[in-house]
């Protein structure tokens, strides 16, 4: 059984659920200051207890949301070097690992920029599908290098992320054409990379995106457009090199349909055969990826498990957060 969850966490947690805090590298950064802040806050009066507080922590927020591994990643990365014979020792190893974690997180999105950037020319138009920072760092990285884009913004439905995608290319000054999502298929002659995030990358160099990205990943290969997916190495998923598959979050229908809108459409309000369906993600299979940016290099899909075998070779064994470990 947890114990009571810190304010702080609980807060976390909440964001992360309601989406306040989305997009995997977003929701990453904010667990691991989430951990940061509860060792910070901690008044165990021996490790055990701070031990088992900070896996009540790490539970809190891992049960959020399923798909992006980002979030277990960071977890795993603060608690699994927690180390001290004090509360004391242990809350300072948590404290700089949670630091140390998110400066890397930065500092690899802003790698992965610089490669990202090298793919895109001077005068390209690129089309973009919900929100990513990873996919944004290329494009930052492509006007700091004295580059004109253009870009063609999916809307993204059900939430809109792509209002946000636009925002920010206005914010550097990038001209923005949004569409719906459908009419995705008659721009992708207008462009010149298809530039899009990953929530997981799973061994097999599937990506794991917001729904609507293997969808436009088919289209693009069939007009010959290249599909760029910038994605730090901490969007690399362990366990599908064992093979466990991720999982689809599948998010609630309202967001589809709003309850006034059912009845209009239902036998009443509470039709029950009218369904609705709201999965948040989709796997695009490797044959449709032309290129993974990561701080560490590009990699075609086909070839991210030796990337993924040398950063996780050596991990195994039951999750830091788990009960059953003192
Ligand atoms: C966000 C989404 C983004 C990835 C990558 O989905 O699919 O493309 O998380 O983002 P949601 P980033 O809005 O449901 O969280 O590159 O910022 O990590």
């Amino acid at each position: 059984m947890d114990r009571d969850v810190h304010p702080a966490v609980a807060d976390a947690a909440e964001s992360i659920a309601s989406m306040e805090i989305r997009g995997a590298a977003a929701i990453a950064d904010a667990a691991a200051e989430a951990l940061g802040e509860r060792a910070a806050a901690s008044e165990a009066d021996s490790p055990a207890a701070f031990r088992a507080e900070m896996r009540a922590a790490a539970r809190r927020l891992h049960e959020t949301r399923p798909t992006a591994v980002s979030l277990p990643n960071a977890l795993r990365y603060v608690l699994r070097d927690m180390e001290g014979d004090t509360v004391e020792r242990l809350r300072r190893s948590v404290e700089s690992s949670a630091t140390e974690f998110r400066h890397q997180l930065d500092q690899a999105q802003d790698n992965l920029g610089q490669i990202g950037a090298n793919r895109l020319r001077d005068g390209d138009t690129i089309m973009t599908h919900c929100h990513s920072t990873d996919a944004l760092s290329c494009v930052r990285h492509a006007l700091d290098d004295g580059k004109e884009l253009t870009a063609v913004v999916k809307e993204t439905r059900p939430r809109e992320q792509g209002h946000i995608t636009a925002r920010h290319l206005r914010e550097l000054g990038v001209p923005v054409t949004l569409i719906v999502d459908n009419a995705a298929r008659r721009y992708l002659d207008d462009v010149d990379h298809v530039l899009v995030g990953a929530d997981s990358i799973a061994a097999d160099g599937s990506v794991i995106n917001k729904i609507g990205t293997s969808g436009l990943a088919v289209n693009a290969r069939e007009r010959g457009v290249p599909v760029v997916v910038a994605a730090q190495t901490l969007k690399l998923h362990p366990a599908t090199m064992t093979g466990h598959t991720v999982e689809i979050e599948m998010r609630d229908e309202s967001e589809v349909l709003a309850d006034d809108e059912r009845s209009d459409i239902g036998r009443g309000a509470d039709d029950p055969d009218l369904a609705v369906e709201n999965p948040a993600f989709d796997v695009t299979p490797p044959r449709h990826v032309d290129a993974i940016v990561t701080e560490r290099g590009q990699f075609p899909p086909e070839s991210i498990v030796t990337l993924m075998r040398e950063l996780f070779g050596d991990q195994h064994g039951e999750e830091p957060w788990e009960e059953t470990l003192q």
